[in-house]
């Protein structure tokens, strides 16, 4: 059959739906979009309702972890030990439509698996895996990863925490601080440094003596996530609590990778609820006796949302098939945790400001995405912190120093 040029135009025109320009949704396997679609489900009938009042009230909902569990998402990329063994490019659709709802959600979710359950699950003695894995993968047990310090932020490596080894195991001394999940977790990954320098990771359970995790007041953002301090005082660890199978900065920086990547996702899942809520606010809101919709500056600050959506979602699943495929390295994770968290907070931004007034109620959630959004531009990595790393593959000098 021939298609004249016009006819060609108009199926164009009438194929591009605004919200899957580049048809995203075409390039994820069945297996993939069944999960994206049961995720997508849960997050709108069981955490969309919570939010607001979580957010208001810093509520820590722990049901969220078992729901999650049986959800099969925590841990969602591991195999074997209650892990439901599916690949990166899903674990990224998880985290785009937990974030959709909060920021806070999806750090629960990444936590627990990158920063948690991978450790043990890379890290990890055989008897680690079977006594911490399963409880971790139903939401039985929750975790949280003990990296940054008072003095050690961006540079983990001036660490203070110490451990001493003793007859059976180590005496660990020293504060973590902004832990996500701290204040509630049966089980810490502590990263702490050894009589010679060398960074080990422990697993420090709930009832060490001497362990405490005093929550942080005074968050004006990513409010749902309960985020504390790590204290440990003379914790005793025993030797078969320490991971046998890593030292030195790897360690942590090979989880981060995974919750980064995660990250990269989840931020376009809060940016394209903002541009949802954003363009229909747009079409809806009469002002000069017409929509704003109808207005040249709006549309172009809509089209600078989707386009930086749509770019960010193909440079995300470019980088998760390359992880599946194990081709994958840290500076391309850095590239797409820096920029899609840099875009998706412009995003929010400009969503806040084309609700006016309004985007700053929490009744239309932009607001509470936009300050949750400039929390993700500082942890795992500062936004400039990968600028540098990124610089340092560019140029080949290294310019933290
Ligand atoms: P450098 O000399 O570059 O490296 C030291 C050792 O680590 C290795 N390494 C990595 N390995 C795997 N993946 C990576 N991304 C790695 N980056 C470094 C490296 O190969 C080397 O290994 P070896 O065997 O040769 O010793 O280290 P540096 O001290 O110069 O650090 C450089 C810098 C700035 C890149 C690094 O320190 C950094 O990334 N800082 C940012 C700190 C950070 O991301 N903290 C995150 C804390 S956890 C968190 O925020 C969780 S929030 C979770 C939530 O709620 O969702
Ligand atoms: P700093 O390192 O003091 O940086 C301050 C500023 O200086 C930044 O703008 C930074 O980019 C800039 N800067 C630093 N060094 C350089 C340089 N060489 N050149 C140019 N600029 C530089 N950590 C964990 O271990 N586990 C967690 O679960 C966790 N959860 C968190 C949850 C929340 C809500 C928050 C806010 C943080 C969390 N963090 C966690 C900590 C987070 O990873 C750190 O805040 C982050 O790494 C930055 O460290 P810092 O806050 O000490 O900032």
């Amino acid at each position: 059959m021939v298609i004249n040029i016009h006819e060609k135009e108009t199926q164009a025109k009438t194929s591009s739906a605004w919200d899957d320009i580049l048809n995203f949704q075409n390039q994820l396997s069945d297996e993939e979009q069944i999960l994206q679609s049961s995720v997508k489900s849960y997050c709108r009938d069981k955490l969309l309702p919570r939010i607001v009042s979580d957010n208001r009230n810093e509520n820590f909902d722990r049901s969220i972890f078992t729901e999650m569990g049986k959800l099969g998402i925590l841990g969602s990329y591991l195999n074997g030990y209650g892990c439901a063994g599916s690949n990166f490019v899903s674990y990224g659709l998880i985290a785009r439509e937990i974030e959709r709802i909060d920021s806070a959600y999806r750090s629960i979710m990444s936590v627990q698996t990158s920063l948690v359950m991978l450790p043990i699950y890379k890290f990890g003695s055989e008897d680690q895996k079977q006594e911490y894995l399963p409880r971790l993968a139903s939401g039985e047990l929750i975790g949280c990863f003990g990296l940054t310090e008072p003095d050690a932020g961006s540079d983990p490596s001036s660490m203070k925490t110490n451990a001493v080894k003793v007859r059976g195991g180590y005496v660990i001394n020293g504060t973590k601080t902004w832990i996500s999940n701290a204040p509630h977790a049966d089980v810490a990954i502590v990263w702490a440094k050894d009589e010679s320098g060398k960074i080990k990771g422990f697993i420090i359970d709930r009832d060490s003596e001497g362990l405490s995790t005093p929550k942080i007041e005074g968050k004006l953002s990513l409010r749902a996530s309960a985020t504390g301090q790590i204290i440990l005082e003379n914790v005793f660890c025993d030797d078969s609590k320490i991971l046998p199978n890593v030292s030195g900065l790897r360690g942590p920086f090979e989880c981060l990778n995974s919750a980064r990547y995660g990250i990269s996702w989840g931020v376009l899942g809060a940016a394209e609820f903002c541009l949802e809520t954003a363009r229909q606010y747009a079409l809806d809101r009469i002002m000069f006796g017409k929509p704003i919709a109808a207005t040249q500056l709006v549309q172009s600050k809509l089209v600078d949302m989707q386009t930086e959506i749509t770019l960010g979602l193909q440079a995300a699943l470019r980088i998760g098939r390359l992880m599946d495929n194990q081709q994958s390295d840290a500076n391309m994770i850095s590239f797409i945790k820096r920029n899609n968290v840099a875009k998706s907070l412009e995003v929010a931004r400009n969503s806040r400001d084309i609700l006016g007034g309004n985007g700053i109620s929490d009744e239309y959630h932009v607001m509470r995405h936009m300050v949750n959004l400039e929390t993700v531009k500082t942890y795992e990595g500062t936004h400039d912190v990968h600028t540098l790393i990124l610089g340092r593959n560019l140029t080949g000098i290294q310019a933290f120093k």
